[in-house]
């Protein structure tokens, strides 16, 4: 009976510590990661929301290491159009390029970030042809078929990306607070490289706004073709 009630007044004690032991645990994680946002709002010369640009909040290489969980993500093919026309993906993520059209596409990329070719497959070939996207940077997809078929990868350092809305606005949640920089892309954004960069202070508490405006470049796509043939390929 003594024994008993040692054993249960230790465990008590142990529990205590335990507790003790996780708070003051939680207590070190809240103070070192403050979850914060980044609002960035961007428009062109004449005031257009722009949409499908790519902003990402650069951190140094061993915080981005703790944001890199690989994603999984897929770039569709839907009446000869690539769905979503821009991604944004985290280093390290697979992403498969599912054919959903009854004909078939031939996906390729000669970008330096990640050269790849997929010849010619339709609905089901082989499913997916998932490709690994090591390297950050932006990586243009093309269709050989299709000439007007254009999608953008963009590869990012950390998860801490967003892609901005048919408002010109991209919301950045989880931002460990302090001073940060930030990249902005736009496939046809009139800076070096389509890219601009900030610095930004993300606050403790509440949300860090940001209003860009910044000059597109001429829209160079090429048209697509009109749709009367119905030839396998066309
Ligand atoms: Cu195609």
């Amino acid at each position: 009976m003594i024994l008993l009630k040692q054993f249960c007044q230790w465990l008590n004690k142990c529990s205590l510590n335990a507790v003790r032991l996780l708070l003051a645990s939680f207590m070190l994680i809240s103070s070192q990661v403050q979850a914060q946002s980044l609002r960035v709002e961007l428009r062109d010369a004449d005031g257009v929301p722009v949409t499908g640009a790519v902003v990402e909040v650069l951190l140094p290489e061993a915080l981005a290491a703790e944001y890199r969980a690989p994603m999984e993500w897929a770039v569709d093919q839907v009446d000869k159009e690539f769905v979503p026309e821009v991604s944004a993906v985290v280093a390290g993520s697979e992403v498969r390029f599912p054919n959903s059209d009854a004909i078939l596409h031939h996906v390729y990329s000669f970008s330096p970030a990640k050269v790849f070719n997929i010849p010619l497959y339709g609905q089901g070939d082989n499913v997916d042809f998932a490709q690994m996207f090591d390297n950050p940077g932006v990586i243009e997809i093309g269709c050989n078929i299709h000439d007007w078929m254009l999608a953008y990868i963009y590869v990012g350092q950390s998860r801490l990306m967003a892609i901005t809305d048919e408002n010109g606005v991209a919301i950045i949640n989880d931002i460990p607070a302090g001073e940060r920089s930030y990249a902005v892309w736009h496939a046809r954004l009139d800076t070096p490289d389509n890219v601009l960069q900030n610095d930004i202070v993300i606050p403790d508490s509440g949300v860090a706004e940001v209003q860009l405006q910044q000059a597109l470049q001429r829209d160079r796509r090429i048209r697509r073709a009109p749709s009367s043939s119905q030839e396998r390929y066309r």
